[in-house]
């Protein structure tokens, strides 16, 4: 196997973890941070003991020993940066959204394939052994004939005037905040875990604050600061209410909020079938429920078990592994089909490519559309 060099760019809130998840893979050693502001970036990689850092990205690019580039930026930038890093010839992780538009998806999805090198999008939470759990329950029939699939993703970190983020601003996070976000994230879980397809969506957009006090020195999500600040009307939306059509007749609703008081992180998936019905929420994630019309079972994560694939090393049942297990594991198999020398193999392969990247776009597009027009909208991708 090939020990592995990676770069990550990006110093804000979710780069720190990708360095953090890159290294417990077990496949790499993180070469190198890149940020924008050389004080910022010197600091998160001694605090992070990355030996190197730059603000060059080209630099980074252009350096034959890097095999994989993580991009963990701002929206905006997610498409000129992944095609540069496939064009120097490098593997790529991209965050989600993977762009700020279709189009922007779509020539990310081509350059992906004409380089031949594996890239993948962070859909952390397919990472978390209970989703996988709960995705081969559904595919082995326990629940029966797919229903309804219910939830949301309801966070407050942007629930004051005062906090303010880049991903407030259409010009950096896209005309899509909460949905761009987070509802990526459930819409992603939701056709995971079924395996089915959402055909169609009626979204209603919701923007709570229309005004908000943009800090002078910027403010990571979770953690707003509290500088001095100007006044700015805010665009994007708060929070969203959606009813989903699946292909084969299962109906859906699901509710995502970035501005819910007292709500964290409080993702919640609900899929009800003619056999039985299943709930995961993200904040309690070891816990999958299985209930049928006399029973209910509540299964835990036991390394032992079924959900065994997650990847190594594994804590003991009782030992709670979460977000930045789920990251971790996501990357694993990404990590060890390069370390193998794997070539990529499109849809087949091992973690969510750029197309399911791209297909959580779509759904972004037509969340947006619906709510404009007031009218189902379909999902084009
Ligand atoms: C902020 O809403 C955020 O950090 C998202 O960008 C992540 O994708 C999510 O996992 C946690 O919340």
């Amino acid at each position: 196997m090939t020990r592995l060099r990676a770069a990550v760019i990006g110093t804000g809130f979710v780069g720190p973890h990708h360095v953090d998840a890159i290294r417990r893979t077990g496949y790499a050693d993180v070469a190198v941070l890149v940020g924008s502001n050389p004080d910022r970036t010197a600091r998160r990689a001694a605090d992070l003991g990355v030996d190197h850092w730059s603000i060059d990205t080209d630099a980074v690019l252009a350096d034959s020993t890097i095999d994989v580039v993580h991009i963990c930026t701002p929206n905006h930038t997610h498409v000129s940066l992944g095609q540069a890093v496939l064009e120097a010839g490098k593997h790529l992780v991209l965050e989600k959204p993977i762009a700020v538009d279709r189009a922007g998806a779509e020539a990310l999805v081509e350059a992906a394939a004409r380089s031949n090198r594996h890239a993948m999008v962070a859909l952390t939470y397919r990472g978390y052994p209970m989703v996988q759990q709960a995705r081969s329950m559904v595919a082995e029939g326990h629940l029966g004939e797919i229903r309804l699939v219910r939830g949301g993703y309801i966070q407050d970190w942007l629930a004051d005037a005062a906090d303010y983020n880049w991903r407030v601003d259409p010009e950096v996070g896209g005309r899509s905040r909460a949905i761009a976000d987070i509802g990526t994230h459930w819409f992603d879980t939701a056709e995971f875990v079924t395996g089915l397809r959402v055909k169609t969506v009626q979204a209603d957009l919701a923007t709570f604050i229309p005004t908000r006090s943009r800090s002078l020195d910027g403010g990571t999500a979770f953690s707003t600061a509290r500088g001095p600040a100007e006044e700015v009307a805010v665009a994007s939306e708060d929070a969203a209410t959606m009813l989903l059509r699946f292909k084969g007749g299962a109906r859906g609703a699901c509710v995502v909020s970035q501005v819910s008081t007292g709500n964290k992180n409080a993702f919640s998936l609900h899929v009800d079938g003619s056999h039985g019905s299943l709930t995961w929420e993200q904040e309690l994630p070891e816990r999958l429920t299985v209930r049928e019309r006399s029973e209910e079972r509540l299964y835990v994560r036991d390394p032992g078990g079924q959900q065994a694939s997650a990847g190594v090393p594994w804590l003991p049942a009782g030992h709670p592994e979460g977000w930045g297990e789920a990251l971790r594991d996501l990357l694993r198999p990404f990590y060890a089909a390069i370390a193998g020398g794997s070539p990529p193999v499109g849809d087949g392969a091992p973690y969510p490519t750029l197309t399911v990247g791209a297909r959580s776009i779509a759904f972004v597009e037509a969340a947006l559309a619906s709510s404009t027009a007031g009218a189902w909208t379909a999902i084009e991708a």
